[in-house]
């Protein structure tokens, strides 16, 4: 038995597969059998209890908690296919200042194809290549073509845009086409994982595209996008900022703590079961067993910047549950001498994303520029902290 998984592994090592594939990987305990943890779990504890107590360990807790979220939560990371790039003539806009081109990104696998359309738009007059911003298009069916003067906002700051639609990754409702087109029942990851795979081959395109800085990558998206874009930003160490907008529940927002009328683990995944793994669902009456929470998924960005932009009325998306996540996720960035880089920002507004705070934030993070004053304040001035550890010493 032992000696036939090893032989399947170096058989879907041999297929280009990084990992073991789906049926292949030993079953992780189910939830029932996992302790109950009631607070916020502690980034700084081994699941075998061991203490974190330097960044060495933090580095082995890091690949700990990275496979604890794709075994249980969003299923593994599919692997890099092979890429061809095709890049369109630029084009610009003289009024706008705004010069753009299309990518078709080919992506590979065993004989099977998929592209992601790509748009990437910069500042006619920027000197050298420039800060990028990586935003999924909110649309469900193929994207128009954007204009010129919807990267105004952007490029008159000087930043890039790269705007893509993510349902060329992954459909949003279902489990074909996109990744699955490629890689089919060899991978077990829910949408939201095929999503954060979606940003990093648009990154992979990026970095051959000599009028953006990939160094500079931000990623970002609102909602549903914005809980793929903290996925991308956790799993992939060349994103240099996370800008998870409103990402609520599987994304910024705590499943264990629950303060109204807010998205909870049962409502996500009974709504949306094809964005998780296949067997996250067995969570849904026990979130207490669930070996992670969502700050520890903030916490695996670290040191690289985050910012989490929330909207006090957009109860669904959980924002007070947000300020606990932030506050606990900040103990790994202090514990890694990165308490400047990660930052929230509350604004009194519904289910509306904020492009200026995400480029306010760039600008500290890339140019050093002063913060807002609004960043970082904590706006539920009476909820204490709800978790009891803190980092080590
Ligand atoms: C809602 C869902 C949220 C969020 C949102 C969106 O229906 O409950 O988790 O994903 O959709 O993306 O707009």
């Amino acid at each position: 038995m032992r000696y036939a998984r090893a032989l399947a592994v170096l058989f879907f090592a041999a297929l280009g597969l990084g990992s073991a594939a789906e049926g292949d990987r030993p079953k992780p305990k189910p939830a029932a059998d996992l302790p109950e943890v009631k607070e916020l779990p502690n980034p700084f504890l081994f699941a075998n209890g061991t203490p974190v107590r330097t960044k060495d360990d933090w580095a082995k807790r890091r690949a700990e908690l990275k496979e604890l979220f794709q075994e249980y939560e969003y299923g593994h990371l599919p692997p890099k296919p092979k890429a061809t790039v095709t890049r369109d003539p630029v084009t610009t806009d003289e009024v706008a200042k705004v010069s753009m081109r299309a990518l078709a990104v080919k992506l590979e696998h065993d004989g099977n194809a998929i592209t992601m359309r790509v748009t990437v738009a910069w500042p006619t007059e920027a000197k050298g290549p420039v800060p990028v911003v990586l935003q999924p298009a909110f649309s469900f069916g193929a994207p128009k073509a954007p204009s010129a003067k919807s990267f105004v906002g952007h490029t008159k700051r000087g930043y890039a845009v790269a705007q893509f639609s993510l349902t060329d990754a992954a459909p949003d409702n279902r489990r074909t086409g996109g990744v699955y087109k490629l890689y089919g029942d060899k991978i077990d990851c829910g949408t939201l994982m095929a999503w954060a795979w979606g940003f990093h081959r648009v990154l992979d395109a990026l970095e051959g595209t000599a009028e953006v800085d990939a160094k500079k990558a931000v990623v970002t998206g609102h909602s549903r996008y914005g809980k793929a874009a903290l996925l991308a930003g956790a799993f992939d160490e060349r994103i240099a900022l996370t800008v998870p907008s409103h990402s609520g529940a599987g994304g910024s927002a705590p499943y264990r703590l629950i303060y109204a009328k807010n998205e909870e683990l049962k409502n996500i995944v009974g709504a949306f079961p094809n964005w998780f793994h296949p067997d996250f669902k067995q969570f849904a009456d026990k979130v207490t067993r669930l070996p992670v929470d969502q700050h520890l998924l903030m916490a695996l960005v670290a040191p690289r910047a985050l910012l989490q932009p929330e909207g006090t009325q957009d109860t669904w998306t959980n924002p007070e549950g947000v300020q606990q996540t932030y506050a606990a996720a900040r103990t790994v960035y202090e514990f890694l001498g990165a308490g400047d880089r990660v930052s929230v920002r509350f604004r009194p507004v519904g289910h509306v994303p904020s492009t200026d705070d995400l480029l306010d934030y760039a600008d500290f993070v890339f140019h050093k520029k002063a913060l807002p004053e609004a960043f970082g304040k904590l706006e539920y001035k009476d909820d204490k902290k709800a978790f009891s550890w803190s980092a080590p010493k």
